[in-house]
């Protein structure tokens, strides 16, 4: 059948929207098929995100994981990351297909894990195994429209610079409260990435994904 263009629907150009989920498809098979965990970092500029992320990276690596980092439009966490950890940027907007394009000359690691730095980029599926969003208590602890849809969405949600809490008079209660209105059920970690305070149940909470996820793959139901 065609419309009045002579286009048969189905070659019709996709929309944006469904591209990206054919994208971020391909990716999640992708991971599954190489034991991939892949989990994105959202935050607002100088939530202390590359801090956290490059703590982070040390205490996996020690813990003997492969890693890999996208960093979306962030070249300053290129700098800052160890020198064995593969990293490169996405290309263009960080969307499900930038994502495979970064992948054709920088593989995620083999049954290791791959970060993504997601930054302000629009919510977008990237096929990504856990979906985490930085905030930090320099910032307030309501949440903008625009930020509430990015943790409604999230699998879990990191309170950093938590060293300043106290000092900056931050309510990390209000903030808890403002997260459960929106999402009942992220895990909500409490850290910091200059003292490494809560560090410990925030990467074993990594692992844990992880292994769920390899054992999800390996069980499908
Ligand atoms: N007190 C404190 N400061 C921190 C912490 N993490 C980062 N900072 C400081 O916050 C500032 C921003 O840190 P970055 O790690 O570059 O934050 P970012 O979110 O990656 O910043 P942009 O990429 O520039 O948006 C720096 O001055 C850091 O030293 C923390 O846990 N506690
Ligand atoms: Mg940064």
């Amino acid at each position: 059948m065609s419309d009045d263009s002579g286009v048969p629907p189905g070659a019709r150009a996709l929309e944006p929207e469904a591209k990206n989920h054919l994208a971020a498809e391909l990716n999640r098979t992708r991971f599954a098929a190489e034991g991939t965990f892949v989990v994105s970092l959202g935050s607002a500029p100088g939530s202390g995100t590359t801090t956290l992320l490059v703590r982070t990276l040390e205490a996996l690596k020690a813990r003997g994981q492969t890693l890999a980092v996208i960093a979306g439009d962030q070249p300053a966490t290129l700098a800052a990351v160890p020198a064995d950890v593969a990293t490169t940027t996405a290309s263009r907007g960080l969307d499900a297909e930038a994502i495979a394009q970064a992948l054709v000359t920088h593989p995620a690691p083999l049954g290791g894990t791959l970060f993504i730095e997601r930054g302000e980029s629009p919510r977008l599926d990237l096929g990504e195994a856990k979906r985490v969003v930085v905030t930090a208590v320099s910032e307030s602890s309501e949440l903008s429209i625009k930020a509430r849809d990015e943790f409604a969405a999230a699998d879990a949600v990191v309170l950093n610079k938590i060293d300043l809490v106290s000092t900056l008079g931050f309510d990390a209660v209000a903030l808890e409260r403002n997260v459960r209105s929106v999402n009942p059920t992220a895990r909500v970690f409490q850290v910091s990435g200059r003292t490494g305070a809560g560090f410990d149940e925030w990467v074993s909470w990594l692992e844990e994904s992880r292994t769920r996820e390899f054992t999800a793959m390996a069980s499908p139901v």
